[in-house]
């Protein structure tokens, strides 16, 4: 089957052009100015743009944790994914405690293989440090496996700074990559001990017990952690610009970093976590907190001047039902927030039209950068001869108000209920098929699974 775009603007990590794209069944054969194929099917997307399709290299899809499992799953997140022009995510594959990276690996394919409707791979996190989980290490590269992740928080799975130390070493000897959740554990502990000690634990009670200075200071142990190994390391989801600082200093004495910050620190702020009717605060509670005005300001500068090469979800959802449970104690809070279906379109909206970033950076953060990190590219990320034919048609005219009632999550509300999108995702192509139409979900569940190589950002 061959499909010809036609007219369309086709957008890079370097810029803009038109161009014409040719696919073959799952692949781009061509982009160039102006392509005859007779043989094709023609699909007319003058006035619209043409992106790579994105990649949301940061989204916890079936997740158990909290004592209660996230509301979606692969199929449910993957199809919310590609509403959003998401066509692969990277999922955190997260061993059951006590058990092997390979049993945490199986369980991730049982959960996600003939259930995902995007394409998909795994990230896995390390929560130890010993000889038998070093030899798996090798094993998981071998599976496609070529990025980790490790918390500095979060009692069940975080890890003490020496085997951080040593979990790096092993990784730089199989030139690997990291992502690392970095908030300062112990100090969070102690304040929610004081909060509870006056009985505040309302939900205005989690900013506070998770300020920007703690996560500046993980960030700040974690790069000196990495200097030590030598190693170049992701921070995940960095929230504000004290952090930033820190990463700032670390480039300076010559260290290679990596950064993702995530919609929700783009758009919101903290003032979300006032709101008196506990319903309405609780549904923003996630970790790190959401910030202040003057955080996103320094994102989106970040973002523009590329000091910050990805923005991805953290996609954790969980129903207002399930948030319920903390009502009296805001540590019982599932944390976590629904995005992985809007971080496009709020990119184009509140970055693209407002001439904080270009379309080329938005390209760069949601499709080309993820592919390089994560061993992906130029098999994803890029719209060129030979890579898959997963695209996202893009119509600047299609203004609309997001809905969570419109949306294919399980969340059943979003944190971006009312906003205001400026244009909207058309068409969405997976491997050259219709995937989405209008906000249709056209896709079954044929996900394939996308072994990763090194990283090449
Ligand atoms: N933060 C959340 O809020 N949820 C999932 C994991 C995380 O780091
Ligand atoms: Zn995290
Ligand atoms: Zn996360």
């Amino acid at each position: 089957m061959k499909y010809l775009f036609r007219g369309g603007t086709v957008v890079s990590g370097r810029g803009t052009r038109r161009a014409d794209v040719l696919v073959e069944d799952e692949k781009i054969l061509r982009v160039a100015r102006s392509i005859s194929a007779p043989e094709a099917t023609v699909i007319d997307v003058e006035g619209q743009l043409l992106l790579p399709g994105f990649i949301d290299a940061h989204t916890h899809f079936d997740l158990d944790v909290c004592s209660t499992t996230t509301a979606d799953d692969f199929f449910s997140g993957s199809r919310s994914a590609l509403r959003g022009g998401t066509t692969t995510v990277v999922d955190f594959a997260c061993p059951n405690k006590g058990e092997t990276l390979h049993q945490g690996l199986e369980l991730w394919h049982k959960k996600a293989d003939g259930n995902c409707c995007c394409d998909y791979g795994f990230h896995m996190t390390i929560d130890d440090w010993n000889p038998g989980i070093e030899a798996e290490i090798d094993d998981m590269y071998a599976a496609g496996i070529s990025s980790f992740k490790m918390y500095m928080t979060y009692p069940a799975m975080m890890i003490g700074d020496e085997a951080m130390y040593h979990a790096l070493k092993k990784l730089k000897e199989k030139g690997g990559i990291c992502g690392v959740h970095c908030e300062n554990s112990g100090v969070i502990d102690a304040l929610i001990a004081e909060k509870k000690a006056a009985g505040q634990m309302g939900v205005g009670s989690h900013p506070r017990t998770r300020p920007d200075f703690l996560e500046a200071e993980a960030v700040s142990r974690l790069l000196r952690i990495a200097q030590a190994v030598d190693i170049p390391v992701v921070i995940v989801h960095l929230t504000n610009a004290a952090a930033l600082r820190e990463v700032e200093a670390a480039r300076k004495r010559g260290q290679r970093v990596y950064v993702e910050t995530c919609p929700q620190y783009l758009v919101l702020e903290d003032s979300v976590y006032d709101d008196p009717d506990y319903s309405r605060a609780a549904r923003y509670v996630c970790a790190p907190p959401i910030r202040k005005e003057r955080d996103q300001q320094a994102l989106w500068t970040a973002l523009r001047k590329g000091e910050i090469q990805t923005v991805s979800t953290d996609h954790c959802s969980f129903t207002l039902e399930q948030k319920d449970a903390g009502r009296g104690n805001f540590t019982k809070i599932p944390g976590g927030l629904p995005g992985v279906e809007n971080r496009g379109e709020l990119l184009y909206t509140y970055g693209v039209t407002t001439r904080k970033i270009s379309l080329a950076t938005m390209c760069r953060v949601l499709a080309e950068n993820p592919a390089k990190l994560y061993g992906m590219f130029p098999r994803k990320g890029v719209l060129q001869d030979g890579a898959d034919a997963d695209i996202v048609v893009y119509d600047p005219q299609a203004d609309h108000v997001l809905r969570a009632e419109d949306m294919a999550s399980l969340a059943g509300y979003s944190p971006y209920e009312g906003f205001a999108i400026r244009g909207g995702i058309h068409q969405v192509w997976l491997r050259g098929r219709l995937a989405v139409e209008d906000g249709f979900v056209l896709a079954g569940p044929d996900g394939k699974y996308i072994p990763r190589g090194k990283c090449s950002l």
